[in-house]
């Protein structure tokens, strides 16, 4: 998508810190980390959130999620780690590209603000 934000770093279009990158699947360091490890897991494909998901994505879900898997073994969170992903305004989405926020390297809390 032309004016999006992540369609660009994941084209290379945009600098990011990549950690990961597939045919279908582009892993970058967030700009404004929230806990030590903090990376956004993102499909290149342009969905704009998990609620435009359907049954057609299973195999770029099992993706992801193989990746968020790898990416916390690298990086040392066998103790744990948090996955998330905002979905609209009230949730805290400020990019519409659906993406997977890893985050770990400290203790989390909960609930989440
Ligand atoms: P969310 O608020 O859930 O839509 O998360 C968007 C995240 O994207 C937020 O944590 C900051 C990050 N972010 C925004 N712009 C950039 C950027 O240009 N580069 C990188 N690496 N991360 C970005």
């Amino acid at each position: 998508m032309a004016d999006c934000l992540f369609c660009k770093i994941a084209a290379g279009e945009i600098e990011s810190e990549l950690v990961h990158e597939s045919g279908g699947v582009v892993a970058f360091r967030d700009i404004n980390p929230a806990a030590p490890t903090h990376i956004l897991v993102i499909p290149r494909e342009h969905i704009e959130s998990a609620d435009h998901l359907t049954e057609t994505k299973g195999v770029l879900l099992g993706e992801l999620f193989a990746t968020i898997a790898g990416l916390a073994e690298k990086e040392g969170l066998g103790d744990g780690y948090r996955v998330v992903t905002n979905i609209g305004r009230d949730a805290g989405q400020s990019v519409d590209h659906l993406h997977f926020h890893l985050m770990g390297g400290r203790q989390m809390s909960w609930p989440p603000g």
